[in-house]
């Protein structure tokens, strides 16, 4: 069946955008119950050390109560890690430990009748900590002088080798014209969503009743299994429920300590509690990401033929294993080849722990980071070559009809598309740019081309490296007696505008305008099962596969009532226009009609069960992979260091677009998300493990006067797994802006082009490198 088009692919407005931007959205903290309590969380105040336990002697603030690490103690489950790498060993933690490893770090709660009173009381209790030398770099966790768990007798967290046969790379390496080793890294960053973390939990009035959690997440159900499984609750007891949610971007992909910690103390107290993260708490103790070094050998051939890559990276993991472990190390080695033609690729990856905050997912999830290494190694290939960057990769991209191709370092191939256009696209965007005025300030052009993993599936695949969730999605879609429909869904949005685009797909499908159909999600008590709700740039490939299937099956069920109705046969229906009508006629009736009849639930055909109610899981066949090249012009001071980034355009490939306003919008914000990290923002830690950039004055999130506007061609591949032919796209942006950034201000440095590979580059760092002597990775 061909896939209907009417409003799929149109601008819809955002149906979402009114009530946030008339303030009527409810957050988190708009959540007012009978009797609520306020929470503050006691927090480790150094970097590492021994917890004796909460001295309250000096407390005169008037309190409710004030829990110390004995509210986890002997009475919680262990906290799992539910992606595991290879030779990992930490598999679960408690949920408090006896030892402290990061400032931060929670150790208890505060409870009272008003925030402020707890916030108070948290400077009168003081957490009793016998100091531990603190361990911050790699490098301090690679020597092992101090452990963080002594029992493990490493500190690294876990290990391994992916790719080529080394003897085959040392081939490759040994028959190359050139070879280059650069060494790169990339700071850390902070997540940062607009509203904080929060909690609201309603315990019931007695022990035994539902326990009600309202929380900003973006996987409820994921957050429902841990409180079960950490609390030692049955799961039908609890319910989790994210009101409007303010971004995420990763770090709401999962349930923190302090917010188990928060549960506890309201099933203790048998009262509403409240805890809402501040922005000190955001910027210092929700997860972090990246924090990584890499080593980039690049063997390659005089015209230009890349022939051989060789990544040896190794990532702070911070103080502990989250709930991905070291997930986002897995998917850079997984995607660094990229879109190229390599006759070997290897990588080895080392994850170590520091006493720092914890680091985990973050919108890229790895690919910002393969992307990056790759990018800048090619760049600085063209560069040692004297090439055009373009030509260069043009020269190497995999050509359509190669596709499907495989991939070296994972199991799975590229699915389909045109890797070259893009290039090409983006290249005409930016030649159209008009020249800048000579202002005194250096220009630059950077491209970056990749390929984003998308789409994780299928279920089966993910025993075999380690993790422990399905990767399925599932969506129920019920036709009420006038026409209109509720669609269940298990993806969990907070931003991408899901109520938006799952309609599209539905309206088409059902011949109903997107405004007759109602998304319901986000609570656990009402939408199907997702393991991992938003997050992996997979609601609409696969949270929108299912829907697909479903609204396929409710439209099959609705033609078959609405021919029984009309004495045609069913394949002779055609809804539209919310009319069911035989095909070529105008005979037929409302869908409202059809509907009611199928709710009356006399004269239905034989066979066919009264309602319009249907259920559809979709497991992904494969992964999806959309594709993009990124260009931009920045212009460098050479008196500050400052980089703007003046121009910036985006050719990219998500298959069936649903909604390009809303890809566009995704493509935005990502480009954003790469640009900061690239030039501004740096979560800085200092030699004791303080953090030292614990305000918006000393982390610099981009703002928007430092995004440029920014073009974007599409182009339109569908994939040929998802029903619907969506791949996923959301985390792009971030993934292309990143490198493309870092290119365009290594291009603007001119020979000093090689050195700029360590991220981020802030006003400082641009200002020394235009200063110091221009020297290049040898070529052996
Ligand atoms: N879309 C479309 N057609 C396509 C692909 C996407 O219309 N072919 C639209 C859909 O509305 C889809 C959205 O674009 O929901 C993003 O696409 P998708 O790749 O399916 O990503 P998810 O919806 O699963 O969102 C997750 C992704 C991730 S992993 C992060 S991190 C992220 C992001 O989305 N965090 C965000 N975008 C964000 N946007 C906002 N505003 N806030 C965040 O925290």
């Amino acid at each position: 069946m061909t896939t209907p088009r009417l409003h799929v692919g149109s601008r819809l407005a955002r149906v979402e955008d009114p009530q946030l931007l008339r303030g009527d959205a409810r957050f988190c903290d708009d959540i007012e119950l009978p009797r609520m309590l306020h929470a503050a969380i006691l927090r480790s105040p150094v970097a590492h050390g021994t917890l004796r336990g909460i001295d309250r002697t000096g407390l005169t603030a008037p309190v409710t109560a004030v829990f110390g690490p004995e509210l986890a103690w002997d009475r919680t489950g262990p906290v799992e890690v539910v992606w595991r790498q290879p030779n990992s060993w930490q598999d679960d933690r408690p949920l408090v430990d006896r030892t402290v490893r990061y400032v931060g770090e929670p150790v208890g709660v505060v409870v009272s009748s008003s925030r402020y009173e707890a916030e108070d009381a948290l400077d009168e209790v003081v957490v009793d900590i016998e100091p531990l030398t603190p361990v911050i770099t790699i490098d301090d966790a690679l020597s092992g002088a101090t452990l963080l768990y002594p029992e493990a007798g490493t500190n690294v967290f876990s290990h391994w080798t992916s790719g080529d046969d080394p003897e085959l790379v040392d081939a490759v390496f040994a028959a190359a014209d050139h070879t280059l080793s650069i060494p790169m890294s990339m700071g850390r960053v902070i997540g940062a969503p607009m509203e904080g973390r929060g909690i609201v939990v309603d315990p019931g009035r007695r022990p035994g009743d539902k326990i009600t959690i309202w929380t900003s997440t973006q996987a409820p159900h994921a957050v429902r299994d841990c409180v079960a499984e950490v609390c030692r609750i049955p799961q039908h007891r609890i319910r989790v429920i994210a009101p409007d949610v303010g971004g995420g971007f990763g770090v709401k992909d999962h349930i923190y300590e302090d917010e188990l910690l928060v549960v506890l103390a309201a099933i203790e107290l048998g009262r509403p509690l409240k805890w809402i993260e501040d922005r000190w708490e955001s910027l210092v103790t929700t997860a972090q990401a990246r924090d990584e070094r890499y080593t980039v050998d690049v063997a390659f051939d005089d015209d230009g033929r890349l022939r051989g890559l060789r990544v040896d990276a190794i990532r702070n993991c911070g103080a502990l294993l989250n709930i991905f472990g070291a997930g986002p190390l897995f998917t850079l080695t997984g995607t660094v080849p990229g879109p190229y033609r390599w006759d070997a690729v290897s990588c080895r990856a080392t994850a170590v722990a520091t006493t720092t905050t914890p680091t985990a997912a973050y919108r890229g999830f790895g690919q910002t980071q393969s992307t990056y290494v790759r990018e800048r190694a090619v760049d600085i290939v063209a560069h040692h070559l004297g090439m055009d960057p373009v030509e260069l990769r043009l020269a190497n991209l995999i050509q359509p009809d190669e596709l499907p191709y495989p991939i070296r370092t994972v199991p799975t191939t590229y699915d389909n598309g045109d890797y070259p256009e893009a290039l090409r696209l983006a290249r005409t965007m930016a030649e159209a740019w008009e020249a800048p005025e000579d202002d005194g300030r250096t220009r630059g052009t950077g491209y970056a081309t990749y390929v984003q993993m998308a789409g994780v599936g299928p279920s089966q695949g993910n025993p075999h490296i380690g993790l422990s969730i399905g990767s399925w999605e599932s969506t129920t879609l019920r036709m009420e007696r006038d026409g209109t429909v509720r669609a269940y869904v298990g993806v969990s949005p907070h931003g991408q505008g899901h109520a938006t685009t799952f309609s599209q797909l539905i309206a088409d499908r059902l011949g109903v305008d997107p405004s007759s159909v109602e998304l319901i999600y986000s609570d656990t008590d009402v939408t199907p099962y997702s393991s991992y709700g938003t997050a992996a740039s997979r609601s609409i490939a696969v949270g929108g596969g299912a829907t697909v299937r479903a609204a396929d099956q409710l439209a099959s069920r609705i033609r078959q009532v609405a021919a029984e109705m009309l004495e045609a046969a069913p394949e002779d229906i055609v809804l539209a226009n919310g009319r069911a009508t035989v095909a070529g006629t105008r005979i037929g009736h409302t869908i409202g009609e059809v509907a009611n009849r199928a709710w009356q639930g006399w004269a239905l055909p034989d066979g066919l069960d009264a309602g319009l109610v249907e259920h559809a899981v979709y497991e992904p066949e494969e992964f999806t992979y959309s594709y993009a090249s990124h260009v931009c012009r920045v212009a460098v001071d050479p008196d500050t260091g400052i980089v703007e980034v003046e121009r910036y355009a985006v050719a990219s490939d998500c298959g069936t677009i649903v909604n390009p306003t809303i890809v566009e919008g995704q493509t935005h914000g990502g480009v954003a998300q790469g640009l900061g990290p690239a030039i501004l923002e740096h979560g800085v830690v200092d030699e004791d493990g303080q953090p030292r950039t614990t305000t918006f004055l000393d982390y610099l999130l981009p703002t928007a006067s430092d995004v440029p506007d920014i073009e974007i061609a599409h182009l339109e591949h569908p994939s040929p797994y998802t029903p619907g032919g969506m791949k996923g796209m959301g985390e792009g942006g971030t993934n292309g802006g990143f490198a493309c950034v870092m290119n365009a201000v290594a291009a603007a440095l001119g020979d000093a082009n090689p050195r700029a590979t360590h991220a981020p580059l802030t006003p400082t760092v641009v200002w020394e490198l235009l200063r110091s002597v221009a020297t290049g990775p040898p070529d052996s």
